[in-house]
């Protein structure tokens, strides 16, 4: 059956001759499948090589994206190209085990995804630090109790999937981050998933474009998967800047109570200072891409972001003392408050404050 391999690179020249080699040596049997290179306009010219590959061996073509960035949007782009029954995603820099790619495909006999695993019998990290293997089994853990996966390396970046599931799903995608296997899985979540144990291999050119802000986008692609997109990624940063707005209200307040202020003035103070905090934060970080640059936007938007928050704060006090007047527990009725208010404050800010249409990746 009819196979494509998709190869999502970023400065990979170095590299992508030899895989291209040890493909074309794995798939030496047989001469159904093609390869295909999406390159995000790699400044080492990754795309260049890729394009004088495929001139003189037609089943290698190269999508140079000159509009988009991001592994899991290159490697959806890649998938969608492939015109092959059987597609197949890996990387370009050798860490894949290339010998394994027959196995894969052929496990889509009888199984709709196919896993290559670093985490079953046979599979291996190779010489990974302890922390980072200790960091990679908490992550496939999580994702497999909180997302109720069946495979033992979700977040495996070597996979096959039958064309017919990925086109099933594809529009549901949302490849944000580079945990698309783990996206995959959960909307794939009734079909069959085999798996075939790889040793992922030490890097030996080129660099890991994967590093910082990592866990941080596990964890934020887990609260999406897990709640169906109810609860976003920017709610959750939405949230954590109105927690650090907690500790810096209170923080002000005893800094300037007593020694500088009396504690009406004091208050007043601390509650200004908060408001300056998280509006700059959700500013630079929460809706980063619709950021209020000029003096003007900066002005506006701050007095919209009081204004709701004013509103916030009342539907806050009012949800507690509604609920604590029904019998509800002090405890469980602030919780309700802080919820009703943060959720309507946000929802607010998002359509009014920061209105606008974000920019794809
Ligand atoms: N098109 C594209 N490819 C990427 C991007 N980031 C990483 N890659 C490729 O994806 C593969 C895996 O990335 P890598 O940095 O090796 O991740 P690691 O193996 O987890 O360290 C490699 O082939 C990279 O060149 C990106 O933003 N766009
Ligand atoms: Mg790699």
């Amino acid at each position: 059956m009819y196979a494509s391999i998709i190869l999502p690179t970023y400065n990979e020249a170095a590299s992508l001759p030899r895989a291209i080699d040890a493909i074309r040596a794995a798939m030496a049997h047989r001469d159904d499948w093609e390869a295909i290179v999406v390159d995000d306009d790699s400044p080492d010219r990754t795309w260049e090589l890729a394009q004088q590959i495929g001139r003189d061996d037609p089943r290698i073509r190269c999508y140079r994206r000159l509009d988009r960035r991001g592994l899991s949007s290159a490697i959806v782009d890649g998938l969608s190209l492939g015109t092959g029954e059987r597609l197949l995603v890996m990387d370009a820099d050798l860490q894949h085990d290339v010998t394994k790619v027959p196995d894969l495909l052929a496990s889509l006999d009888a199984a709709d995804v196919a896993v290559g695993s670093r985490y079953m019998r046979g599979g291996g990290v190779g010489e990974w630090s302890k922390w980072r293997i200790f960091l990679s089994r908490v992550a496939s853990w999580s994702a497999r109790i909180v997302l109720g996966l069946r495979s033992t390396d979700p977040m495996s970046g070597f996979f096959a999937v039958r064309r017919e599931a990925f086109l099933q799903v594809a529009g549901k995608l949302n490849p944000r981050g580079y945990k698309l296997l783990m996206e995959l899985l959960t909307l794939l979540r009734a079909r069959r998933v085999a798996e075939v144990p790889y040793v992922f291999a030490p890097r030996q050119t080129g660099e890991s474009k994967l590093s910082g802000g990592v866990i941080w986008e596990f964890f934020l692609s887990l609260v999406e998967l897990a709640t169906r997109n109810v609860v976003s990624a920017r709610f959750v940063k939405y949230a954590l800047v109105g927690l650090s707005g907690v500790g810096v209200q209170y923080g002000s307040f005893y800094l300037l109570w007593s020694r500088f202020m009396g504690a009406e003035a004091g208050t007043f103070t601390a509650i200004a200072t908060a408001a300056i905090s998280n509006y700059m934060a959700n500013n630079v970080w929460t809706f980063a891409e619709r950021r209020h640059r000029s003096l003007q936007d900066l002005l506006r938007g701050f007095g919209l972001f009081v204004v709701i928050s004013a509103c916030g704060a009342f539907i806050n006090q009012s949800v507690t003392w509604y609920l604590e007047h029904l019998g509800a527990l002090l405890p469980a009725a602030m919780v309700a408050g802080i919820v009703a208010s943060t959720t309507w404050n946000y929802f607010l800010n998002l359509d009014l404050t920061w209105k606008g249409h974000a920019r794809p990746e």
